[in-house]
């Protein structure tokens, strides 16, 4: 028998010493006894979980401090509800973070044992496509570090994102594993378990009085488990938790089926609850569409929801209390249905009326919209919907109706206006609208970046805005930048510290010290001296990796971002044609020699954006290997862009190209990387590039193109694209290569119906940009060739980019919308 011992007196541990030594005793001690391996047949990836573990173990304490410390305030809760976290690689971020960097490369190097080695084995965390996922990430650590009391909350996928291979140019999807070797950063929580169900039907009980209760009896159940991943804050200041559901069968395997001879039957409900957490939807700003991806949002939502309302009544605090203590975010619609379970849990479950629950529950919603793409916007089938939440279907519907009436009584809404605010569309099948649901159900509703946020008002949720004019807002996004300059870019980091001192490291603003240093020659030279060398990385990784060789002296001009027709890398790629035409037209010309990088992934169904990679490949042979180009121009499509592959080429970037059409990108995060680290960008006036220039200054970044409000009017009133293809000899002339099949003789058809679209359409402006971003280009050449007049607006970027610390973002986020 254990007896019951007195627990508030029993000792804690002793804080970890950090030095050189004792790490290196305790990675050994952590390989002995933690893995069960000798230091003499130890293999790398020992070496790397070992050290992983001994890192580990100096977050626990201040992990456990910060949980405690919480408790007893009982301070106000925030809870960042993502279907994506984009995390990447860890460690070098928790020692970075703690400040360990250096004692623990020393004790690795004690033993024999190379760092950046086993740092370059551990795998990307790829849970997410894109900046929604990544923005996610840099939040969990600016909210660690600015010591709010946060949990992120999404799926452990056991796939993420695909790992994209090339094969003659074309992409090929192939499965992810980042768990393959194990995690060594999560925690199982097994007791942090709870039933989810599907399907079903809805009981109605009369409780006595007048009132009826509904009970939804599910006809399917599954668990959701809790595995916890501790996030460091700057300096160790607080940890907090990523909490990642996985999905596990009621019933692990069924005896009777098994005994009676169905091996196969017997596991199907197990591989059923498991399939629902195995992979990431691999499609970003195009919803998934499918029932597994419904299914996949209930799960994670009705498994966060009873987290946090357990947490909550635990603490003694009343379900009325919850927008006082519980502040929950939802990154964009994938978490909406959220807005529905609440309400099922505190009316069915804990016996609230409805109103008090509507009230409740808007006070502790707020939604973050990420895009206005029409496609992108997610509604579920009512059928569908109804099928596999039939009680959240009904409240739904009661959801509406008091959102209707109140906007026909008192705004005296007509049926256009009615109609566009429902959470029903009713033009074809009728559908659940996930963005009019979350807007609804939250008290705040942001966009990502200032223009955005004012275009949400003018479209997407013009009538819901005038129906609750006081709930939209803008917090422009931001980037952490201990992993996106700190980490990525030590020589840098050092030259700042040499300048200004330490200041930036905790308040990224102070950069703006630097501003000084622009004409300093000395100074630039150092700056450029450390691109380089950045160069230099970047080219010996492409050397290993694709047996091409880069001159570091070259301009590197960097587009790398998922592959869309909006982001436009089809418009590079065509002036990158027209250059190529130009070099070999003009060879006495004093042309700058250029690299055009590309890298991103497509989604597995886009074609027209797998197209473009095999483009951008096909273009990258001929050029390639075209003596008449004497080396002035490379293109290369750098596979498998992830997080870690982001880390060497930002730092390396001389140019950024940000060209969405201008309105569709609604922020842009790497373009507040490649700035931070001093490249310049070439951009239009989309996303947060309006507020980039509006902090850098117009003279130090390379704006062109139509406006938002060009490409609306044009597109309401339509243009002849054909005409302004005809206009332009460079235009025409590069498409026609294209189209003819100059880059792919082996199917001369192949990119025909990729310029078609330019001629007969050409939605996303990209004839209609050519002319100004050709332009904008030879501009940057000019600017290139005076040396010193480059390094000064590189050093204005890295100045003047603080502002965007996702520090400051997430500081906005506490002030205005969570207060907490
Ligand atoms: C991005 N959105 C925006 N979506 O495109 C980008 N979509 O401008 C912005 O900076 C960023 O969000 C952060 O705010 C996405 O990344 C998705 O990834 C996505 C995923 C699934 C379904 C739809």
């Amino acid at each position: 028998m254990i007896k019951n011992l007195p627990k508030a007196d029993l000792p804690l541990p002793a804080p970890r010493v950090s030095n050189p030594e004792t790490l290196a005793a305790e990675i050994i001690e952590r390989l002995t006894y933690g893995i069960g391996k000798d230091a003499k047949v130890a293999k790398p990836h020992d070496w790397l979980t070992a050290t992983i573990l001994v890192v580990r173990d100096r977050i626990i304490d201040r992990w456990m401090e910060s949980t405690r410390e919480t408790y007893a305030t009982n301070a106000k809760r925030v809870y960042y509800l993502s279907l994506e976290f984009l995390i990447g690689r860890l460690m070098r971020d928790a020692m970075s973070n703690l400040g360990l960097m250096e004692e623990i490369r020393e004790a690795l190097g004690s033993l024999g044992v190379d760092m950046a080695v086993i740092a370059g084995l551990e795998p990307d965390a790829a849970l997410g496509n894109g900046g929604l996922g990544r923005l996610a990430a840099c939040f969990m650590e600016s909210m660690a570090t600015v010591n709010i009391p946060a949990y992120g909350y999404g799926i452990r996928y056991v796939h993420g994102l695909f790992r994209q291979q090339m094969a003659d140019g074309w992409q090929v999807e192939l499965p992810e594993t980042w768990l393959a070797h194990g995690n060594p950063w999560e925690f199982e929580r097994r007791e942090s378990s709870y039933e989810i169900g599907f399907g079903g039907g809805v009981e109605t009980i009369s409780t006595g009085t007048d009132e009826i209760r509904h009970v939804w009896k599910p006809s399917e159940r599954v668990i959701a488990m809790a595995f916890d991943t501790p996030i460091v804050g700057w300096r160790g200041a607080r940890i907090n938790t990523l909490r990642l559901w996985s999905a596990q069968p009621i019933d692990p395997i069924l005896l009777d089926a098994f005994n009676a001879g169905d091996h196969i039957g017997a596991l199907r409900e197990s591989n059923r609850a498991e399939s629902l957490t195995r992979v990431l939807y691999p499609a970003d700003a195009t919803p998934a569409g499918q029932e597994l991806r419904l299914r996949q949002e209930y799960f994670f939502c009705s498994a966060s929801l009873q987290d946090i309302v357990r947490r909550h009544l635990q603490q003694g605090n009343a379900l009325t209390d919850l927008p006082q203590k519980v502040a929950i975010q939802l990154n964009d619609t994938h978490p909406a249905v959220s807005v529905a379970e609440l309400m099922r849990q505190l009316c069915d479950i804990h016996g609230l009326d409805f109103d008090t629950a509507w009230e409740i529950t808007k006070g502790t919603f707020s939604y973050t919209n990420h895009t206005l793409l029409p496609e992108a916007l997610e509604s579920w089938p009512v059928p569908l919907f109804e099928r596999l939440l039939p009680r959240h279907m009904q409240l739904v519907y009661a959801i509406n109706a008091k959102c209707l009436v109140e906007a026909r009584k008192e705004k005296n809404f007509n049926d256009a206006e009615i109609s566009s605010i429902s959470l029903i569309d009713e033009n074809g099948d009728r559908r659940v609208r996930m963005g009019n649901l979350a807007f609804m159900g939250s008290h705040s509703i942001n966009g990502v970046s200032a223009l955005h946020t004012e275009l949400m008002k003018e479209t997407v949720f013009a009538n819901l805005h005038k129906l609750y004019p006081d709930r939209i807002n803008n917090k422009t996004n931001g980037i952490t930048p201990r992993r996106w300059l700190m980490q990525c870019n030590p020589g840098l980091t050092s030259l700042i510290r040499e300048a200004i001192g330490d200041e930036f490291l905790d308040d990224a603003e102070k950069l703006t010290a630097l501003d000084a240093f622009a004409h300093d020659s000395a100074f630039q030279e150092k700056f450029a001296a450390i691109k380089r060398a950045n160069k230099q990385q970047l080219s010996n990784l492409v050397a290993s990796r694709m047996g091409i060789r880069l001159d570091p002296s070259a301009m590197f001009d960097i587009q790398i971002k998922r592959i869309h027709e909006y982001k436009r890398q089809l418009l590079n790629i065509i002036e990158t044609v027209a250059l190529y035409d130009q070099i070999r037209s003009h060879p006495e010309r004093d042309w700058v020699p250029r690299v055009k990088l590309f890298a991103g992934k497509a989604a597995p169904s886009y074609h027209n954006a797998k197209l473009i990679i095999k483009l951008a490949n096909d273009v990258a042979r001929v050029i390639n290997n075209d003596p008449s180009v004497r080396g002035l121009l490379k293109v290369v499509f750098v596979p498998n862009y992830n997080v870690s592959l982001a880390e060497v080429m930002v730092p390396a970037a001389d140019l950024s190209e940000q060209i969405s059409t201008a309105g569709m990108e609604a922020s842009g995060t790497g373009n507040m990387k490649f700035a931070l680290n001093g490249a310049l960008t070439i951009g239009t006036l989309d996303g947060a590039n309006v507020e980039m220039r509006d902090h850098v200054g117009a003279d130090n970044i390379f704006i062109f193109g139509m406006t938002a409000e060009e490409v609306g009017n044009v597109r309401t009133e339509g243009h002849n694209p054909r005409a302004i293809i005809e206009h332009s000899r460079e235009l025409s002339q590069a498409l026609s290569a294209i189209a003819s099949g100059v880059f792919s003789p082996d199917d001369r058809g192949r990119f025909q119906e990729l310029v078609d679209g330019l001629y007969s359409h050409d939605w996303f402006m990209v004839a209609a940009d050519f002319d100004a971003y050709a332009s904008a280009q030879r501009t940057v050449d000019e600017v290139w060739l005076d040396r010193s007049t480059w390094n000064a607006k590189t050093i204005y970027n890295t100045a003047r980019m603080g502002w965007f610390s996702s520090d400051r973002t997430i500081k906005q986020y506490t002030a205005d919308i969570w207060r907490a």
